[in-house]
């Protein structure tokens, strides 16, 4: 049956439609897009680790750190969201430089982050007083309401990427954030932070804390903050070595649940050894891939691209994502599957392997290739 609204000639028909406009009111029979067959808000997009090194050190020479929870953050804006500096809709995506002699004062917030070294050593993440070393490939996490500030004492510079689920918060309505204080805080570097001496025995939770969390918030997440590279390291290839299909993923979890590091994000390192590919999948959510070792590709809905170490790709929900590795290689995944999972959303399907499209890796797009 044919109806007459989408036949807009009528005069008495524009006139409702701009009666309503007028009173801030929309026919949903207008809407475009508003309810796709399957997610479609957002297209794949690569950022290229050299373009992100050298404009994160421009950035180290020309522009200084001020008091008031600064930080020298380069956040990745995606171009399909219309100039906001997130990576997805729900995704904050990041490099942090931190100079040497320099650091970042405390601050706090109701976003949740985490941190992935890329370059350098010896920096230090106070998170609510407790100092923790930051190593290239450790994962470092500043739970929602946490106070942190970084330290930097050495002569070098420090290159992480940042993780947070500021975005989603932001569209929650849900951000809060407040300065420390303007004191310098005083630390005394220890081998093992706080968190790790309590936490980071596989296996083995204190049945008393003997340092009860901080009420700092009604925030869930992880009581350890720290989760090392060499143990990440060790459980991958032990992993490989178990299975014996050249592939493993781990995924960070808190000790005491078994739960995701945080409400909102997931954290996860994926191995795979060189000519290792993955079948073809699609998921609800988005995802931050960061190359932190080898060098592979990457297909994602037809498009192909190519990566090596420090390349971050952000992989929209529901895209079908395979990837081959050419070296031995180790990606980085942060993804907001939590909350898909929390709000019922979580689906998955596996595809047939893609052809790449004609000219798909020339039409994939990158910043600075
Ligand atoms: O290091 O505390 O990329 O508060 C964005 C917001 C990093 C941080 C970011 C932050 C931080
Ligand atoms: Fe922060």
């Amino acid at each position: 049956m044919v109806t007459r609204r989408f036949h807009d000639s009528d005069p008495a028909v524009d006139g409702l439609y701009s009666d309503l406009a007028e009173a801030d009111l929309q026919p949903l029979w207008r809407q475009e897009g508003l309810l796709p067959r399957t997610p479609n808000r957002l297209t794949p997009f690569l950022w290229r680790w050299k373009t992100l090194r050298d404009l994160a050190g421009r950035s180290g020479e020309l522009v200084g750190i001020d008091r008031g929870g600064d930080r020298r953050v380069l956040a990745l804006a995606h171009p399909d969201l219309g100039g906001l500096p997130f990576a997805t809709h729900t995704l904050w995506g990041a490099v942090q430089f931190l100079g040497g002699g320099e650091l970042a004062p405390a601050h706090r917030h109701s976003p949740a982050a985490l941190r992935l070294v890329l370059e350098g050593t010896g920096v230090w993440t106070l998170v609510n007083g407790d100092p923790i070393a930051m190593e290239p490939g450790d994962l470092v996490l500043t739970p929602g309401q946490t106070w942190h500030e970084h330290h930097n004492p050495g002569t070098e510079p420090m290159v992480w990427f940042d993780g947070l689920d500021l975005p989603l918060v932001r569209n929650l309505d849900a951000v809060f954030f407040e300065p420390g204080p303007d004191e310098l805080s005083d630390y005394s570097p220890r081998p093992h932070s706080s968190s790790e001496q309590r936490f980071s025995v596989a296996g083995l939770v204190p049945v008393v804390d003997p340092v009860p969390v901080e009420p700092t918030g009604p925030g869930r997440f992880s009581p350890l903050l720290a989760y090392r590279w060499s143990a990440v390291d060790a459980a991958l290839s032990q992993l490989i070595d178990a299975g014996g299909f050249g592939a493993a993923t781990v995924r960070y979890s808190d000790p005491t649940s078994g739960r995701d590091v945080m409400p909102t994000l997931r954290a996860e390192m994926h191995r795979m050894l060189a000519g290792h590919q993955t079948p073809a999948t699609r998921r609800v959510g988005s995802g931050i891939w960061l190359v932190f070792r080898g060098s592979g590709s990457t297909v994602v809905d037809g498009h192909a691209f190519s990566w090596s170490a420090g390349d971050i790709l952000v992989t929209p929900s529901w895209s079908a994502v395979e990837h081959e590795a050419f070296e031995d290689s180790d990606l980085f995944l942060l993804s907001d599957e939590p909350v898909i999972e929390a709000a019922g959303l979580a689906r998955t399907a596996n595809e047939p392997t893609q052809g790449v499209r004609e000219g798909g890796l020339a039409q994939a797009s990158t910043a600075g290739s």
